[in-house]
């Protein structure tokens, strides 16, 4: 892929503080394993809203994966099915919602929502996402603006690449004037500064929608409650991989707190820093139900296009599997805050 491509796709807020502190937050974590545990057979399942998933690592919503692939999103959520594990599309992908549900029509998938200015095209996404199968709605809340990415203004780069989603008569309110079919700017199109976008964004979400919500960006306790005082179905507690404000709180060091404010009442996942399948082992002991990357795999959908996915998914496989044998947990739900250190 170009320079530009790979900074946007690898890089973070300003001077990447939190970037770096969230690969930092799962290496600094130490196990407590166990021993004459019967661990024959590694079982890596888990239940994610209901959906049965092989694996407990799942796709991020990562936008505009064009910039890695021409297949973009359709090779990740190929390689997401083959591999069984959950695949989240991104609002500004470079694939629309309808070209990856015919992608991948029975494998597991979320679309995650960016609320726009307009929100009868908002509505829509919505609405094409659960006729295309899509089974919750991640609502990201960690972005009323765009970061700023200082990797890729020091390139003097701005991303202007093709958006799926916003072709068509459907995304017209929301291109500029002008503007090429899809090809939108990414830092005008998220710009939330105008929109009055609070919690009472979830009760309308509830009328346009039947699907599970899902709400991405939490990392405090405080939000956590409020998000399920508001009804909300999961939890998932992340900085936007350091996106955003940078030096904000690593999210694995987020979600201790986050987990024992949502108590049981919602599910709880974490995206940042995860880097290798023993880290999955790493989040679960700490609260979270599942975790998510983006950055590996969009690095390998570069690489290797969808066959480059499927092979990060084998590699976090096995070392999960190795992770879990070695630690004396032969299935996730064996996986306690005992197995690891305090502190
Ligand atoms: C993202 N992320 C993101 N999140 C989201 O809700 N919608 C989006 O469109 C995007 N776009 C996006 C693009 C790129 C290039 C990256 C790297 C990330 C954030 C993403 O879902 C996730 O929170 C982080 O990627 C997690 O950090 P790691 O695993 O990449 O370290
Ligand atoms: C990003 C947005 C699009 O992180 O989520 O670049």
């Amino acid at each position: 892929m170009t320079p530009e491509a790979w900074d946007y796709l690898q890089g973070g807020a300003e001077d990447e503080i939190t970037l770096a502190e969230n690969v930092a937050a799962f290496r600094r974590r130490r196990f407590v394993p166990r021993v004459l545990v019967d661990v024959a057979s590694a079982n890596t399942a888990a239940t994610l809203l209901g959906t049965r998933v092989g694996l407990p690592i799942g796709v991020a919503p990562v936008a505009a994966q064009g910039l890695a692939d021409p297949d973009g999103e359709v090779a990740t959520a190929r390689a997401a099915a083959e591999s069984g594990a959950l695949f989240c599309l991104s609002t500004v992908s470079s694939r629309s919602i309808e070209e990856v549900a015919s992608a991948v029509p029975d494998a597991p998938r979320w679309f995650q929502l960016y609320v726009n200015e307009d929100r009868r095209f908002t509505r829509r996404l919505v609405e094409r996402a659960e006729a295309g199968g899509f089974r919750a709605i991640v609502l990201t809340v960690d972005l009323p603006v765009l970061g700023y990415r200082e990797r890729e203004k020091r390139r003097g780069w701005e991303l202007d690449v093709r958006l799926g989603n916003f072709e068509g008569e459907a995304g017209r309110a929301a291109r500029e004037e002008g503007e090429e079919e899809g090809a939108v700017d990414l830092d005008r199109l998220l710009d939330m500064r105008s929109v009055a976008m609070t919690w009472d964004i979830v009760g309308a979400l509830r009328g346009w929608t039947s699907l599970p919500l899902v709400v991405k960006g939490i990392l405090s306790g405080d939000d956590a409650r409020l998000a399920v005082e508001r009804g909300i179905d999961a939890v998932w507690v992340s900085n936007h991989g350091g996106r955003q404000l940078d030096r904000s709180i690593a999210s694995l060091d987020a979600l201790g707190t986050v987990a024992a404010a949502v108590d049981g009442r919602a599910e709880v996942y974490v995206d940042g820093g995860l880097r290798r399948g023993s880290d999955a082992l790493v989040a679960r002991a700490l609260g979270a139900r599942a975790a998510f990357t983006g950055r590996p795999f969009v690095a390998a959908l570069g690489a290797g296009g969808e066959a480059g996915v499927r092979r990060a998914f084998a590699i976090l496989r096995e070392e999960l599997e190795r992770a879990m044998a070695l630690l004396g947990t032969p299935t996730l739900d064996h996986v306690r805050p005992e197995h690891l250190a305090p502190g």
